[in-house]
């Protein structure tokens, strides 16, 4: 059966508008008809499909309203585009403002469209103890008609949080994996100045404060001292300033690189031997299954869902939070045998590959989708 589908989701970097967009793809591939609702050309949608649709957000500026009016626009929006395209199912990401604002578009449009709801952390780990936004999230929770989690610890948050009245269905993430697989790059490495002997660490993220990069670099310090290595420092955010002063300070600038905000980045983690994911907040850490897709073993901390994605001992080490000693200890452990680095590396590939292949993922959303729409 084919579907009409709508997808809303924040348009920017970020694991869940990678995720929202991936899957719109996917969906379009099995012959759905897609409609993105956002306020920007989602970034990742970077490929020209038939049955791909964009229909953007205006949000304009009164000087009698003190804020812009996104979550109106956007619901406005929803409505015509579930009325004119007569929308099956609107699949949101994030419960607020997204599930709320689709919650009332299907009243302004008063038809049937099914509303499912992908919780992907930060709405319940950060907004969730927000005492000003606990009512709403729990209303676009409970109105949504299915509503996933991308991880059995994010269900687990979600009901030590909010306790909604609604059944919470895990559907792990998933990558492409056309994409996302070892590739040749001659050149890449020396291009950066990596010597052959030199081990590569990387790091990814949107360095906000729960990323914890200052124990990232701190960790590499101490790795550095012991194997010959350097650190790739992906993304940009609020941390970056103090980042480059504790690298100045631990005089490892020479052996630290930041990249910024990058696209390719299966060529860096084809180039790198090991990710590091030292979060205090993860709800599943997108950023280690690319990693691992690419033969990159990863060490992550026991926190979240990253436990679900990183396996001890299989294709990386799962470490205690902000623990710098152990961490630093499993990486040089690790770093310094290449036989069992070689095996991690095989281990991680395989893991993306069964565990999260996204062929199964992607009819574990159709399934979901039909589900909805032949017991209604
Ligand atoms: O991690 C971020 O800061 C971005 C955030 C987002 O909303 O895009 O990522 C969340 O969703 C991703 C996709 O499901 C997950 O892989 C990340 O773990 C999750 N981030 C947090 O829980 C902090």
């Amino acid at each position: 059966m084919k579907m009409k589908i709508g997808i809303t989701c924040y348009p920017t970097v970020g694991g869940s508008g990678v995720i929202a967009t991936e899957l719109g793809k996917f969906l379009a591939d099995r012959g759905h008809d897609i409609h993105f609702i956002t306020s920007n050309i989602p970034f990742r949608l970077n490929v020209l499909h038939h049955n791909i649709f964009f229909h953007q957000v205006y949000v304009n500026q009164y000087s009698v309203f003190q804020y812009p009016p996104y979550d109106i626009a956007l619901a406005s929006k929803m409505a015509e585009v579930i009325k004119r395209e007569k929308l099956d199912i609107l699949h949101v990401h994030y419960a607020i403002p997204h599930a709320v604002c689709a919650i009332l578009a299907k009243q302004m449009a008063g038809t049937d469209v099914k509303i499912v709801t992908t919780l992907h952390g930060t709405d319940i780990t950060v907004l969730g103890n927000d005492p000003t936004l606990t009512e709403a999230i729990k209303f676009g929770i409970e109105k949504s008609d299915a509503v996933t989690t991308v991880s059995h610890a994010l269900s687990k948050e979600t009901v030590d949080v909010i306790a909604p009245d609604k059944e919470l269905q895990v559907i792990h993430n998933f990558i492409d994996e056309k994409v996302y697989r070892k590739v040749d790059t001659p050149g890449l490495k020396s291009a950066y100045g990596i010597k052959k002997e030199e081990k590569v660490l990387i790091h990814v993220s949107n360095f906000r404060q729960v990323k914890r990069v200052r124990d990232v670099v701190t960790v590499f310090a101490r790795v550095v001292n012991e194997v010959p290595a350097k650190l790739l420092l992906v993304g940009d955010g609020p941390e970056k300033t103090s980042l480059c002063k504790l690298v100045k300070t631990l005089d490892i600038e020479e052996k630290v690189i930041f990249l910024g905000r990058q696209d390719q980045l299966e060529e860096l983690y084809s180039i790198s031997d090991l990710m590091l994911l030292l979060s205090e907040k993860e709800s599943f850490g997108l950023v280690a299954l690319e990693a691992m897709a690419c033969g990159v073993p990863c060490i992550g901390t026991n926190v979240g869902g990253i436990p679900e994605v990183i396996t001890e001992n299989y294709n990386g080490y799962i470490c205690e939070l902000g623990n710098i000693k152990q961490i630093s200890e499993k990486a040089i452990q690790l770093l310094q045998n290449q036989e069992l680095l070689q095996q991690f590396s095989h281990h991680a590939s395989l893991t993306s590959k069964e565990q999260f292949k996204s062929d199964r993922i992607i009819t574990q959303y159709e399934d979901l989708y039909r589900n909805l729409l032949t017991t209604s």
